[in-house]
């Protein structure tokens, strides 16, 4: 008997905006198998919240919380990139051997690490442009609609059911995924650390020559470093130039994190290009000067 996205029981870890959105989409295409949020102890113990949609529209969604009995056979991450190994490590007496995992965070690298700490897990990597915000820890705004992207690291054609199911729930399956978060990469790396050095919107990136050059020579040596790891990206600056555009009013997700003194995701950014850098001996002085002015003011 074939099994779909009905039979599967998700957990998801890392209840933020995003982790309740998917949350509440897995909810609604199955309310009889809803899904389970885990890490209760961060989040609060609230036990439904309430999503607000641009029309103002509320819904009130009950959530099940992980008990220590539960049997993990499919995880979705929406964890900040450097919490994802550690939850996973917390999780991993609960997660069955072959368990299905859906990594959905910002940045690259913590992925490979991932996969090379658990090679017998099938995991999925992914990306999303929805927009969602906490307006209180049970309350999220469904701010703009947008895809959510999954492919995997060999660009194999997933387990059928992932492929059909979670297009349920407005997923879509990337062949090559790798290729979409080397672009999210390096667009971010352009952006991202630059919000937080000039403490501006997106937008305020391009209405000075000073910021506009330094994020030109992070886009050349981005272009550089990824090209040789096999992601050349055509027009890195007029791509990222059009994403400032578009998002600029835009806080970007480092600065909101600089802002509440959280750590950043940098390290999967910048970090990631730099490491990238070294294992093609090319060189990355923008991105470590920057790096290195940002850390006087941030967690990286
Ligand atoms: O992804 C983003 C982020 O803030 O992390 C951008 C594209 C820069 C939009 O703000």
């Amino acid at each position: 008997m074939q099994t779909s996205l009905q039979d599967h029981q998700w957990h998801i870890a890392g209840p933020g905006a995003i982790g309740l959105l998917i949350h509440s989409f897995l909810y609604k295409a199955n309310p009889d198998l809803p899904p389970i949020l885990v890490n209760r102890s961060l989040q609060g113990t609230f036990t439904t919240y309430n999503l607000t949609n641009c029309d103002q529209k509320i819904e009130t969604l009950p959530v099940q919380w992980f008990e220590k009995q539960h049997h993990i056979s499919h995880l979705i991450v929406t964890t900040k990139s450097h919490q994802v190994i550690d939850c996973i490590k917390a999780l991993s007496s609960y997660l069955q051997p072959d368990a299905t995992i859906l990594l959905l965070h910002n940045g690259l690298g913590v992925q490979q690490q991932a996969i090379d700490t658990w090679p017998d897990f099938h995991f999925y990597l992914g990306t999303t442009t929805e927009g969602a915000w906490k307006q209180a820890d049970n309350i999220v705004v469904h701010a703009g609609t947008g895809d959510t992207r999954l492919g995997n690291f060999t660009n194999k054609q997933p387990q059928w059911w992932l492929q059909s199911e979670l297009r349920d729930i407005g997923f879509m399956w990337q062949d090559n995924i790798l290729a979409q978060l080397h672009l999210k990469v390096a667009i971010n790396a352009a952006i991202n650390p630059l919000t937080i050095l000039f403490e501006c919107q997106n937008g305020q990136l391009l209405a000075s020559p000073d910021r506009l050059s330094l994020m030109r020579a992070l886009c050349e040596e981005t272009y550089l470093v990824l090209t040789a790891e096999g992601y050349p990206i055509t027009d890195l600056v007029s791509k990222v130039t059009q994403i400032a555009e578009r998002t600029s009013a835009n806080y970007s997700s480092s600065y909101q994190d600089w802002a509440n003194q959280r750590k950043t995701e940098l390290f999967s950014m910048n970090g990631y290009i730099q490491t990238l850098g070294k294992k093609h001996n090319i060189k990355t002085p923008t991105h470590d000067k920057v790096m290195a002015e940002v850390a006087k003011k941030a967690i990286l």
